[in-house]
């Protein structure tokens, strides 16, 4: 591997990095300013920057490296693909082993009938394919005025045209005028910020009863789907009230329209199941995967349907949509081992059996810190809500945002990566993360919690 070994000095590299690449979701002159961190290498938990300096990756990667990094055996299954068989399309009659594989282990690996897969290169892409295959669906059925489709307030389903308008975060939909017609956005479930004086069963309730109230708004002939995420994740892992899920299931059912199930995060055991569907105990028709897909490690994404909605577009004709890399063999290949190291390995078991429960007890220790108005925790992700007065859950409203920031910079300080999503603190870490590593990770956020707790004092934030 020493040939891999970056000769670059750290400096010399960001100076390249700010002259030359834009970077997602980031003020690119603030980051120039101070200059990008350079991670060169990974192995389990660990991130290694360009310095030597190791740090504990809390949200594996973007929510993806569930298996953790460094394993030789995706590189090894990759070259071998490479060598054998490096691209083929699927377009034109054609298909190959890797795809064929790859969707059977899917189709059983899926609960229900979802048993036919759709491929893309990501989960933004997997979800523009669900909205184009919705609405094909309904105009196959001869019922062309089932177009749109509901979503949530501050979802996140990608940064597509098509995925951000799904997406329900107005600070996205202000760039490239968005959303595209035809999306329309209900309340989130999120509790803790919204909830008022209700209690969590209540408020679970409205917002489920929420979809009803829109589907009779634009009349139900117009309707072709709802899709959420089972946990929100981006928008800052918000763990819906018990009583959510089961009405918003019962008002699909009620209704006809399809239930899509964002499994972008949930999947591949981060909730502790194989999907997050099976957590909470719902039945989509379409469920997006991407990420834990191949835990990262080649960019792959699809639309999983049930063998009726399989069936209505494979009878509609041609459906005139498609990517390149749908189906790309490398991936397939890199995410056929990677389900067979999460299956054989029982990583998803042992989250739901040991590491799950521990970090569950652990993190929801945090809510005793005098900075922390909440600790949720769902599987193998979580969220903090820092707050001023927690009794009273009360927001930081001179400066919104600024506790998380503060925070996360320290957390950073501190060799940890967390993610600050407005004033919550957020993790997700690799799935095969030990507990001795959970408590790596919780001694790290609380030195990281004091610090910016005695911060917001000296600035007379709290
Ligand atoms: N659906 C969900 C639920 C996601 O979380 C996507 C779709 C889009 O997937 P791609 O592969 O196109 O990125 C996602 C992605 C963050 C962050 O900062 C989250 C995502 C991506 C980038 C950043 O939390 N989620």
């Amino acid at each position: 591997m020493g040939h891999l070994d970056n000769q670059i000095p750290t400096a010399e590299l960001q100076a390249l990095d700010a002259a030359h690449h834009l970077h997602p979701f980031t003020d690119g002159d603030a980051l120039n300013a101070k200059g990008a961190r350079v991670i060169t290498r990974a192995n389990g938990v660990m991130l290694t920057d360009n310095d030597g300096v190791e740090i504990l990756d809390a949200m594996a990667g973007l929510w993806c490296v569930n298996i953790g990094y460094g394993r030789p055996e995706l590189a090894r299954v990759a070259a071998n693909q490479m060598e054998q068989l490096p691209y083929y399309n699927t377009f034109f009659q054609t298909t190959h082993p890797p795809v064929v594989e790859l969707s059977k282990r899917l189709a059983d690996l899926v609960p229900g009938d979802l048993n036919h897969v759709f491929y893309s290169g990501s989960g933004s892409e997997a979800n523009d394919t669900n909205i184009r295959l919705a609405r094909h669906y309904w105009a196959a059925k001869d019922k062309p005025t089932k177009k749109t489709i509901i979503s949530r307030k501050n979802a996140y389903h990608g940064s597509t045209m098509g995925g951000a308008s799904l997406g329900g975060m107005s600070a996205m939909h202000a760039v490239g005028g968005l959303p595209i017609p035809d999306i329309t956005h209900i309340a989130q479930p999120y509790w803790y910020g919204e909830g008022g004086d209700m209690d969590r069963d209540e408020f679970g309730l409205v917002c489920a009863k929420a979809l009803e109230e829109e589907i009779a708004r634009l009349g139900e002939d117009n309707v072709a789907a709802f899709i959420a995420e089972p946990v929100q994740g981006a928008g800052g892992v918000i763990v819906p009230p018990a009583t959510y899920w089961p009405e918003i299931q019962r008002i699909c059912d009620a209704h006809e329209i399809l239930l899509i199930a964002d499994e972008v995060i949930c999947g591949f055991g981060r909730t502790g199941n194989w999907f997050g569907m099976q957590t909470f105990n719902i039945r989509p028709d379409i469920i997006t995967i991407a990420k834990g897909l191949s835990s990262g490690y080649m960019p792959i994404g699809a639309s999983v349907v049930s063998g009726e909605v399989a069936q209505v577009i494979n009878g509609g004709g041609d459906f005139t949509h498609g990517y390149t890399y749908s189906g790309h063999p490398v991936a397939c290949a890199v995410a056929l081992e990677n389900l067979r190291i999460l299956d054989e390995e029982k990583i998803v078991d042992t989250v739901a059996s040991t590491t799950a429960p521990y970090l569950k007890e652990k993190w929801q220790q945090l809510a005793d810190h005098p900075l922390v108005g909440e600790a949720r925790v769902c599987g193998m992700m979580g969220a903090i809500e820092l707050s001023p007065d927690k009794a009273k859950r009360a927001k930081f409203s001179k400066d919104p945002g600024k506790a998380g920031t503060i925070c996360r910079d320290f957390c950073v300080e501190n060799k940890l990566v967390m993610r600050a999503v407005g004033d919550a603190m957020i993790i997700s870490p690799p799935l095969v993360i030990s507990r001795k590593e959970i408590d790596m990770l919780i001694n790290r956020t609380t030195a990281s919690l004091d610090m910016t707790l005695s911060v917001l004092k000296e600035a007379s934030l709290i």
